[in-house]
């Protein structure tokens, strides 16, 4: 059954049994000028990740798009999705689960290899706006919490079946309260990324659009890209992309 979040400041909620994207809706009410404003659904119909691949959103997840107006430029936009990421492991942390951040927009619980990962929420960050000062931004992050692992991908998990079932309204009071922090005080957020992250140390594959880095991860920058030294020793940054850990 589909539960009130009715949820006190920082954000206003917008709330639906079901939906299509969580993402459109608040781009939605982006457009006709929200602020501040939580989209929350029960269950998506046409769920998104990124580069147009679908998102599993079945009935217990928290489906949430947050409409925020921060006044920056876009290239600062991918600190918001690592501060996604880190209210995201905070909550998932205080349910039970030993979750980590894997760059760029990956919530997961580690295994004894990079393969077993498992993925327990990713973050689809959209935005609009001039090149010097965006107009608004979503942060929509997807949390697999009372979902039976069965009804998910293979290669997900879930808070339920890594812990058993939270408390969906204070689960995202807690998420939100984490968010609302670090997009007050940006300064903090790469700080509190490394502490969560499983990406730093590790050997990457990053695919970007101009062609793959392979390397060790050893930081992010103050704007959210991943740092990626090559074995000739040079250092790449990279600033989206889809990350694969390699063995050692
Ligand atoms: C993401 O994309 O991880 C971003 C997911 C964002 C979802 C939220 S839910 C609220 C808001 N509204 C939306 O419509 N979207 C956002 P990406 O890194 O591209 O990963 C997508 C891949 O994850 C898929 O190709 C599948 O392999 C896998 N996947 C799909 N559904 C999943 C799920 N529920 N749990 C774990 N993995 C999943």
């Amino acid at each position: 059954p589909a539960v009130e979040f009715g949820l006190e400041a920082p954000f206003e909620v917008d709330y639906h049994d079901s939906v299509g994207s969580t993402n459109d809706r608040a781009r939605e009410l982006a457009t006709e000028g929200a602020e501040d404003v939580v989209v929350l659904a029960d269950e998506q119909t046409g769920g998104r990740g990124r580069l147009e691949r679908a998102w599993a959103a079945p009935p217990g997840g928290v489906w949430a798009s947050v409409v925020i107006r921060p006044s920056i430029t876009p290239a600062r936009a991918p600190l918001y999705t690592l501060a996604a990421a880190v209210a995201i492991a905070r909550a998932v942390r205080e349910a039970g689960v030993d979750a980590g951040i894997k760059w760029p927009n990956d919530v997961i619980v580690p295994g004894d290899e990079p393969s077993e990962y498992r993925k327990l929420a990713g973050i689809l960050t959209e935005m609009e706006g001039e090149t010097d000062r965006i107009s608004w931004l979503v942060p929509g992050i997807g949390v697999n919490a009372n979902i039976d692992a069965d009804d998910l991908p293979d290669g997900a998990t879930s808070i339920r079946a890594e812990a058993g079932d939270v408390d969906r309204r204070r689960f995202v009071q807690r998420l939100l309260e984490e968010f609302d922090r670090y997009r007050n005080d940006l300064e903090a957020i790469v700080p509190a990324w490394r502490e969560l992250s499983v990406t730093l140390g590790q050997r990457v594959r990053v695919d970007r659009p101009d062609g793959e880095v392979v390397g060790e991860a050893v930081d992010v920058t103050e704007s959210g890209a991943l740092v990626v030294e090559t074995d000739d020793g040079e250092r790449t940054s990279v600033t989206a992309g889809d990350c694969e850990h390699l063995r050692p």
